[in-house]
């Protein structure tokens, strides 16, 4: 060792054994992966490599922290049931940091025959004790294709003789199951936390949740027997076991994409009853609700921040902490501009780049930051100053602070409705929604669209942001901005106005400009939606 850098790898390197895995998962010739903002997603039939390296990057992350616990998780979110996905999650539940980010992207694309002098030198490079031990954490959700990437995952971890741990409730019943103590654990503490937070309350009416036939539906199965009666659940699309039902016609994505209700819930949702959707892996919510006109609302993540920060700013006022403790919301360029509207009327609002990440860092900024995606991704991050307050202590032992969790973001949501004792309609009226519209665009290379201004305007391709502007002054209340999407291969469309008619129209003009500009294919034109 000189003094210059580390030459050789600390520890161990058991090249033999790595390569003979490695021998196992080969990576097809043909296909570049990239580690993006929901880590590696693509379809679940070109993966197998990619899991097989990601359980040899995980073991050397925890090595890297000193054993720390590295965290993975198996899926594909709201994406169809073909896809599937990898994403690590650093000891505090919080993303990996971003120069991991690039390691991931770099170890996936090695050739077969470079893999193991690739890994070697990023080792040495990265200056990683073999020596350390590691610990990972893994579960999938329930897509087909997640069993067979699980093994290949596992040879990662084998490869180096990793300790990892299957947290999945697929073990469950199985010999491989894993005592169930800490996810108990889980729902007893937040189901105590509930119970106190809407005790003395009137009576709960039932819930319906749409659980996208994903793996939400086993936790809110078991979720529902630790609530009982205080707050009755209606379980529907709880079918993980056929295949093609993942996601499909259901779910959070679902409902505000198509901005409709999945149509297994129609003739099912009684007028005024709360129902709320999950997404395939649990962490987006989506609320919405039938009116007395037999109208279909949507209270999507800007209706719940604003429902959750009102109470937060409620809670504060009355513990007299007004003065010390700092309410916030932030959200992204997504979100609608009548909640922006509203929130910035009576709190500091920030607007971030999309992605949890740039959301989680604006939102500590605040003592207490609310932040929910437009798509129903988020939670609020409560302080440790708050325990001064039963409520807001109650209040963090209910909502998970680091990763988004679905359900305990509904038994928040629930949690308020209950203080306020509003109805989804009294909730819904805190604002009305602009009518919004979101396409997507397919184009070469949607690299070549870049932003600034938390995205709201383009650098890139010149002269487009100009033509966007010239539009978007046609339209009342019109707004829309251009971005190139971070876990697909399109560019995003957002537009939205005073009326229905001319937020569609915007949307699909200014689409039109994208993809002119952009040189698509004539074949996928946007078309004309309205
Ligand atoms: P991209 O594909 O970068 O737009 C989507 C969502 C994000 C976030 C990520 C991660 C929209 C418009 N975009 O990102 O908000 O949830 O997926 O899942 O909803
Ligand atoms: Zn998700």
């Amino acid at each position: 060792m000189s003094s210059a850098g580390v030459l050789e790898v600390r520890g161990p390197f058991p090249s033999e054994e790595i390569q003979a895995y490695s021998d196992l998962h080969p990576k097809p010739r043909n296909v570049v992966y990239s580690y993006g903002t929901a880590g590696f997603r693509t379809l679940g039939s070109v993966l197998d490599s990619v899991l097989f390296r990601v359980g040899i990057l995980a073991a050397l992350r925890s090595k890297k922290l000193d054993g720390k616990t590295i965290g993975v998780m198996i899926t594909a979110s709201h994406n169809p049931e073909e896809d599937n996905g990898v994403k690590l999650v650093d000891p505090r539940g919080e993303m990996l940091e971003a120069a991991w980010e690039h390691h991931a992207t770099l170890l996936a694309n090695s050739p077969n025959e470079e893999f193991v002098s690739t890994l070697y030198d990023f080792i040495r490079d990265t200056r990683i004790d073999m020596s350390k031990p590691s610990r990972v954490v893994y579960a999938r959700d329930t897509r087909p294709s997640g069993e067979s990437l699980v093994k290949a995952f596992e040879d990662g971890l084998k490869s180096l003789g990793a300790e990892g741990r299957d947290a999945a409730i697929n073990t469950k019943g199985t010999k491989e199951e894993y005592g169930e103590d800490s996810e108990d654990g889980y729902y007893q503490k937040m189901s105590e936390a509930f119970r106190k937070l809407v005790s003395g309350r009137p009576r709960i009416p039932p819930l319906v949740i749409d659980c996208a036939n994903g793996v939400g539906a086993h936790a809110a199965q078991k979720l529902a027997q630790y609530l009982g009666e205080t707050l009755p659940f209606v379980l529907h699309n709880t079918d993980t076991v056929t295949p093609g039902g993942l996601n499909h016609e259901c779910g959070a994505d679902y409902v505000k994409t198509s901005q409709r209700p999945p149509p297994s819930l129609i003739g099912v949702l009684q007028k005024g009853q709360r129902a709320c959707s999950l997404d395939g892996d649990a962490d987006r919510l989506m609320y919405y609700f039938i009116d007395e006109r037999n109208y279909f609302l949507m209270l999507d993540g800007d209706k719940i921040a604003t429902l959750v920060a009102s109470f937060i700013v409620d809670l504060v006022r009355l513990a007299g902490l007004s003065d010390s403790v700092r309410v916030g919301v932030v959200q992204t360029a997504y979100a609608n501009g009548a909640s922006t509207k509203y929130l910035s009327d009576r709190l500091p609002v920030k607007c971030t780049p999309t992605g949890v990440k740039h959301l989680h860092h604006a939102a500590e900024q605040f003592n207490i930051g609310v932040y929910f995606e437009a798509n129903g991704h988020g939670t609020p991050s409560t302080p440790a100053q708050s325990t001064a307050l039963k409520h807001l202590r109650n209040l963090t032992e209910l909502v998970n602070q680091t990763v988004g969790d679905a359900l305990s973001d509904m038994l928040l949501v629930e949690v308020v409705l209950a203080h306020k004792a509003y109805s989804a309609a009294e909730w819904n009226s805190l604002y009305t929604d602009l009518p919004n519209r979101l396409v997507k665009v397919h184009v070469p290379n949607r690299h070549a669209f870049k932003t600034e201004d938390a995205e709201r305007r383009l650098v890139t391709p010149q002269g487009l942001q100009a033509k966007i502007e010239e539009l978007v002054n046609r339209y009342e209340s019109g707004r829309s901005f251009v971005r190139p999407s971070g876990t697909e291969d399109v560019v995003r469309v957002y537009a939205e106005a005073g009326l229905r008619s001319q937020a569609d129209e915007l949307a699909y003009r200014v689409g039109g400009l994208v993809f002119d500009e952009a040189g698509g294919d004539p074949s996928r034109r946007p078309k004309e939606f309205y």
